[in-house]
């Protein structure tokens, strides 16, 4: 058995390396767990989010410990489960990106349905049934087409991505599971949450990133796709908040978790270039809209049709009222105050790295 804290509470979480696993992380040290991370082997680093978290095993027994795993590898998987005996899973990991996944759609089913089969059947394997609980990173994307708003629990699912089909399996399998032997494994149904940390090519960081690196004069324009997208945006450090709190419930069940609140694509450029001053201006219609800046006429936004989905989810807002009924949780930072944090975060970065580009020159 791998290094234990005292008060017996130990994580196994998948997809460490990414945004939720590192805010997760973070927040479950703080706890006291001991926390088990399984991450891919990568040609380069792949531990920007979690390194200040690390610390070196030779100084004695530490609470954060990396092991290498992939969800497309029972074996591995199998082994991991066996020697770190954790009491809360959280399957984190996904190929998480919609876009990607109409790319890829064999290996996204792969990992984001049957990865989450394989460490399921890791539990009933070891007969840790009673032991373990496990939570399921559910998302949004399984309401795809729009059924009904807000979407809820009890929202009929009509996902539109190949990533949205294979994360119904991951969901149903978590409730068949639940169900057939009486494991405590659970839903998140998460809303869209993002961060500083937020990866570079999810709508949010994109624009965020943008507009600061033209601001520093790095680039000259942002490009996007369908502009008229709703969603509803929450910040991921409330979100594993939540995830947490649905595995310490007294009974196991499945949860939205979401603000409540929706805004277009267009609102969230609209909101992060006016943390930097400017005000857009939209003109045109379609694939030949753009953003022009009021002050300087610049165009900073252009459509570019690549980025469009072969199937789009058009408006998302849900109803977390059960969780926060249940619970007790709710999320804490506003749409403002987010596009802040994040243009914040990036104008920094961006700004260090014209002023190294200025010095080099
Ligand atoms: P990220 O894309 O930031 O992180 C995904 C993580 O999964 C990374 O650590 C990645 O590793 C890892 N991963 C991907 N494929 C595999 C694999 N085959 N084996 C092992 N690890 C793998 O996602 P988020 O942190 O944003 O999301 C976390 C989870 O929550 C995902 O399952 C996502 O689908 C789901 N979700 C996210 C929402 C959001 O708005 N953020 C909303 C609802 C659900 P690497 O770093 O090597 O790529
Ligand atoms: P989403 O997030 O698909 O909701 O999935 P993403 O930020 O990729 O897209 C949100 C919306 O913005 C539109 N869009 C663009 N998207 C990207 N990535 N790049 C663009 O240039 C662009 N232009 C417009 C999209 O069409 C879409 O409508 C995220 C992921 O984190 C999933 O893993 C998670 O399950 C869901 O959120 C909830």
């Amino acid at each position: 058995m791998l290094n234990r804290v005292s008060n017996g509470r130990v994580a196994l979480v998948t997809g460490i390396t990414g945004q939720d696993g590192a805010y997760l992380a973070e927040y479950l040290l703080g706890l006291g767990y001991t926390v088990h991370g399984i991450k891919r082997r990568s040609s380069s680093f792949n531990t920007a989010r979690i390194d200040h978290l690390y610390q070196d095993p030779h100084s004695g027994q530490v609470p954060f410990l990396m092991h290498y795993g992939d969800m497309t590898d029972s074996a591995g998987l199998i082994r991991l489960v066996q020697q770190i005996r954790p009491t809360e899973i959280y399957n984190l990991a996904a190929q998480s990106h919609v876009a990607v996944s109409f790319e890829t759609p064999e290996y996204t089913a792969n990992s984001d349905a049957i990865g989450v089969l394989r460490l399921l059947e890791a539990i009933r394997i070891l007969g840790m049934e009673r032991e373990t609980r496990f939570y399921q990173a559910s998302t949004s994307e399984l309401y795809g087409l729009v059924q009904e708003v807000p979407q809820r629990e009890s929202t009929p699912f009509y996902p539109r991505s190949p990533y949205g089909v294979a994360k119904l399996y991951g969901y149903w399998i978590t409730v068949n599971y639940r169900e057939a032997y009486g494991m405590f494994a659970s839903n998140g149904i998460l809303f869209n949450h993002e961060s500083p940390i937020r990866g570079e090519t999810f709508v949010s960081r994109k624009i965020t990133r943008a507009v600061s690196r033209i601001e520093a004069g790095l680039e000259q324009c942002l490009y996007l796709g369908n502009l008229d997208a709703k969603r509803d945006w929450g910040h991921a450090r409330d979100y594993v908040v939540g995830m947490h709190m649905i595995l310490q419930a007294d009974t196991p069940d499945d949860f939205v978790l979401a603000t409540g609140e929706t805004h277009s694509v267009r609102t969230f450029v609209e909101a992060a270039f006016a943390e930097v001053d400017r005000k857009i201006e939209w003109r045109g219609d379609g694939v030949e809209e753009t953003g022009v800046d009021r002050r300087s006429g610049r165009t900073l936004v252009r459509v570019d049709p690549a980025y469009f989905r072969p199937t789009e989810v058009d408006l998302l807002i849900g109803d977390a009222s059960k969780a926060r009924a249940q619970l007790g949780w709710k999320p804490k930072a506003s749409f403002a105050q987010l596009v802040k944090e994040m243009v914040a975060s990036d104008l920094a970065m961006a700004k260090m790295e014209a002023a190294v580009a200025s010095y080099a020159l």
